[in-house]
């Protein structure tokens, strides 16, 4: 490996602490070389807090200058809740920077870079670009589409069901699919789900990993607002939203006097809760990754719009035969060569079950 790629390697994984925090900031850490030793190394926490290059310099001090600095996002030229990065550099009198791909804030967008040229410090990028946008693909999909990037999220029997024919459903994958299932939840910025499952489940959505340091936001799509002001998705954080169809004031004052955040969509035309609506108003919340976890209506609804970027998919051990539920309930049946297509990327055993991750050929 080129001494340079191992490094942007070692900047990729110390930005990877950042993924269930930063949001919605981007996953960005700076490590600092000066005559082939590392002397800093930083890593963006949580928004309003440092950025990575600052906390790099911070712990590098003089021996900055003449440096090179390599870091997994062009470093910023604005001033948002923290001063500039490239103003930081330029006065530590680091001599290069290395990014791995261009900040696609249009805050920033090559701004970063032409500071810092202009200031006569050498710049590079493309270092490694795919795997830096893996990272922040939430990120790079809100500002270039948008739109948060769509992770659906489901759990299921071998031959692909989600729930016996009478709708019985607890527990179909393990206990460390479950964990994997919290970590999933602890990246996303948001998780989403319907008032069926809503109501057949009375699912928390939260997130109950020690340490964690912020609760995604929770989603429920509620057309005829069914939801009540006793169900578990609610919480007590202000964290639950609702997108629905219904104008019926007096129950979404009472969902708002229960601290629900109550979204009446605009577009009735179809008679049901537009999805690219819905995510576009996500993004303007800041939302960069969103997980689906619904039944099998809004999970086909999803995956039938063409909007899920990524398939998280469980698969355990058992077979519950054609009368039971499947993954993904569509309205039209669909001829073969309009299949929708994902392209896996990922297969591994978790505990007895099977994890596959598989990609939408559209979004990447
Ligand atoms: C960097 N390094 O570590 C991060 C960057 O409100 P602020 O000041 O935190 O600025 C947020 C924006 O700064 C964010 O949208 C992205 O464009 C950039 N994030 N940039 O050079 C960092 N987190
Ligand atoms: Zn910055």
């Amino acid at each position: 490996m080129d001494p340079g790629e191992s490094i942007m390697q070692r900047v990729l994984e110390l930005a990877a602490q950042g993924t269930a925090s930063t949001q919605p900031n981007p996953r960005v850490a700076c490590v600092i070389v000066n005559n082939g030793e590392i002397v800093g190394e930083g890593v963006h926490q949580r928004a309003g807090e440092p950025h990575a290059e600052r906390l790099a310099l911070e712990q590098a001090g003089e021996r900055a200058r003449g440096g090179t600095a390599y870091v997994n996002l062009e470093p910023c030229c604005h001033q948002g809740r923290t001063p500039p990065c490239t103003d930081g550099l330029i006065d530590a009198g680091i001599s290069k920077v290395i990014a791995a791909m261009r900040d696609p804030n249009p805050l920033v967008e090559g701004g970063g870079f032409e500071m810092l040229a202009a200031a006569g410090i050498e710049v590079e990028h493309g270092l490694m670009e795919e795997q830096a946008r893996w990272l922040n693909r939430g990120f790079v999909s809100r500002m270039t589409r948008e739109r948060p990037w769509v992770t659906l999220k489901t759990g299921a029997t071998l031959d692909g069901r989600t729930a016996a024919y009478d709708g019985t459903s607890k527990w179909i994958t393990s206990a460390e699919a479950r964990i994997r299932v919290q970590e999933l939840r602890a990246a996303s910025s948001a998780v989403i789900t319907g008032i069926g499952t809503v109501q057949a489940d009375d699912p928390s959505l939260d997130v109950r990993i020690d340490g964690a340091l912020r609760q995604p936001l929770r989603v429920v799509l509620d057309s005829h607002l069914q939801l009540t002001d006793n169900a578990r998705v609610i919480g007590q954080d202000g964290h639950c939203h609702v997108f629905t169809l219904s104008q019926d004031e007096q129950r979404i004052d009472a969902l708002s006097a229960a601290g629900v955040e109550v979204v009446a969509l605009s577009d009735l035309s179809s008679g049901r809760i537009s999805l690219p609506e819905m995510l576009a108003e996500l993004a303007k919340w800041q939302c960069n990754e969103v997980l689906i976890e619904a039944g099998s209506t809004l999970s086909g609804a999803f995956i039938e719009s063409g909007l899920v970027d990524e398939l998280a998919l469980f698969y355990a051990g058992s077979i519950l035969g054609d009368k039971a539920q499947s993954m993904f309930q569509f309205e039209q049946p669909v001829p073969f060569d309009q299949r929708a297509e994902f392209v896996i990327n990922n297969a591994e055993m978790i505990g007895p079950d099977v994890f596959v991750q598989a990609l939408n050929q559209h979004s990447w």
